[in-house]
């Protein structure tokens, strides 16, 4: 009998459990071929206690996880130290955007044995029935793992054919966690699905951590393949709403304009992210379209006002400034919310320089809402990834920044907040820019409650509105105390750390 194995889903705090795609893809390339039991930390008070569970019955013999920055380290990391003290013969396989980036740190700590680099879905079951059969696993691609004290990387796979993966075993999931509860009340609906149809984006920006693993890269499941799936959810479970969780939705004109054709009779609402100057590109005719058949909301990486960073930033395509601006008035046209997210922070040259751009930044920020009022705003503190070569990357090393050393720094008191961009170590931002860049967003949320918080009601809204409206108008941003007393008090639901 084929040893059996874990798959575990850390909690990702703070938001409400979504649909955990990513341990679903990896069940669906072992489903038939290994037994498996899903551990969803999103689901569970205590999944390490589930997890030794399992263990102690001493019929499993694998665990993998999946990992993103920030509070998923909170438990990937004790957990699987823990299993390596308890259980040394138990091998532990960590996929996901967090070991594929960070892969030299994650396999030194000594308790993992394998990082799947990107896409898992042939190389997972291929790993195993290596382990499993003592066979070699040096020419499976899109794997990572020490040899000697060395760091080797395997060749990394083309792209799938996303048709072609299996379909995701929705029911077995169901055998484990009610997929009804995971249906979440958002403002796009009463039960949203979360689901993702595509892998990688065609651009290499510098800040995004999808380049290192995608290197301009995507593929798509076909407009029909998403629809039978989302149709299934809906049939099954209810799913009134969609967020799709691909990096890039929008790649394909032809692939978004089928979709809307087919979900428009399903009145379902839906979100996703994508790029402006693609999306300017296509018609009017894609755009009503694409509004009447539920899209109400789009997340789009605006990222800056300066040109000129924007090129630092590799951010590739024809996106400029001007284009930011006249894109979230075409947006207003066919009603459809942009949703406009700003890197602030990025390396310059001297301190006055960061801070100057950090200014303009703001302002651009207000012009665009001056625009069209209803773009959501999302800010964020530029947080290095590691896009090797990059003009962008080279300045921050240039500035003496690291990523640490051990993997359990990144859960200790300095670094647990980096990915949530929020709080980064990088030393050519000063105290008094990060209290502007913060202080700016205070004001700014105050001012313009996001529309998707569902708690705030329009008295809440009006209220902290007409507080906020000098501080906004005059640009006196400093110590907002009086604002976030009221979004501490009111739960104030910011989309940048909650996830969406
Ligand atoms: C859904 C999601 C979330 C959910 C969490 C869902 C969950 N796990 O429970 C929420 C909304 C909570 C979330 C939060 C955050 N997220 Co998030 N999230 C995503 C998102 C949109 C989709 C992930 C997903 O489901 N992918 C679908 C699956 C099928 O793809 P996949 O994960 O890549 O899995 C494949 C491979 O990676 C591999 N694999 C993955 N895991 C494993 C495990 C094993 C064992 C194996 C063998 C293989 C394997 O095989 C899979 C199939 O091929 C991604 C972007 C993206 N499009 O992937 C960002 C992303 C992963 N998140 C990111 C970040 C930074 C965060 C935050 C830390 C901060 C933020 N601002 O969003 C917060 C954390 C906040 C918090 N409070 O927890 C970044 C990571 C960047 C980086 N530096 O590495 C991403 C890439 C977004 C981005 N472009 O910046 N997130």
């Amino acid at each position: 009998m084929m040893s059996k194995l874990i798959l575990f889903n850390p909690r990702s705090a703070r938001s409400k459990p979504r649909i955990p795609n990513s341990i679903l893809s990896v069940a669906a390339s072992v489903e038939g071929l290994f037994e498996y039991v899903i551990v969803d930390g999103n689901m569970e008070t205590d999944p390490a206690e589930k997890i030794f569970s399992y263990l102690a019955q001493n019929e499993f013999k694998y665990i993998g996880l999946t990992c993103m920055p920030g509070p998923q380290l909170q438990q990937a990391i004790p957990i699987s130290k823990k299993i390596r003290e308890l259980y040394p013969q138990i091998k532990i396989i960590w996929g996901g955007y967090f070991p594929s980036n960070q892969s030299k740190v994650v396999l030194h700590s000594g308790f993992v044995d394998f990082v799947i680099n990107g896409p898992g879905d042939k190389c997972f079951p291929a790993l195993l029935d290596a382990l499993e059969n003592n066979k070699p696993y040096e020419l499976i691609g899109n794997l990572i793992y020490k040899r000697d004290d060395q760091i080797v990387k395997t060749k990394k796979d083309e792209l799938y054919d996303q048709d072609q993966l299996p379909l995701l075993p929705y029911k077995k999931l169901n055998s484990f966690y009610s997929i009804g509860k995971y249906l979440g009340k958002t403002y796009l609906g009463s039960k949203t699905i979360a689901y993702h149809s595509s892998f990688g984006c065609p651009f290499k920006c510098s800040f995004c951590a999808v380049v290192p693993i995608y290197n301009g890269r995507w593929k798509g499941k076909s407009a029909k393949m998403i629809y039978e799936d989302i149709r299934y959810l809906k049939q099954h479970f209810g799913g009134n709403a969609i967020e799709f969780h691909d990096n890039n939705f929008f790649v394909s004109e032809k692939r978004v304009v089928e979709f809307s054709q087919m979900i428009k009779p399903e009145k379902m609402v839906w979100w996703g992210e994508g790029r402006i100057d693609t999306i300017n590109k296509y018609s009017d005719d894609s755009l009503a379209l694409m509004r009447e058949s539920g899209c109400k909301m789009i997340f789009f990486g605006a990222e800056t006002g300066n040109d000129e960073i924007l090129k630092k930033m590799d951010k590739g395509g024809t996106q400029s400034a001007g284009q930011i601006r006249s894109f979230a008035a075409r947006m207003a046209k066919f009603d459809i919310i942009p949703e406009y997210s700003f890197v602030l922070g990025t390396p310059a040259n001297t301190p006055g320089e960061v801070m100057k751009q950090i200014d303009q930044d703001i302002a651009f920020i207000k012009e665009i809402k001056e625009i069209n009022p209803k773009t959501e705003i999302i800010i964020y503190v530029y947080s290095p990834v590691p896009t090797e070569g990059s003009e962008m990357y080279n300045k921050v090393l240039e500035s003496g920044f690291r990523f640490p050393e051990n993997l359990e720094d990144w859960i200790g008191p300095q670094w647990d907040k980096f990915d949530l961009r929020k709080n980064p170590l990088t030393p050519w931002l000063t105290p008094e820019m990060i209290d502007k860049i913060k202080n700016f967003e205070t004001v700014l949320n105050g001012y313009y409650p996001t529309i998707s918080d569902v708690r705030l009601n329009g008295f809440k809204r009006n209220f902290i509105r007409t507080i906020a409206s000098f501080r906004y108008k005059t640009g006196i941003y400093r110590k907002p105390y009086e604002l976030k007393a009221l979004q501490i008090l009111w739960k104030y639901r910011q989309p940048e750390i909650e996830g969406f």
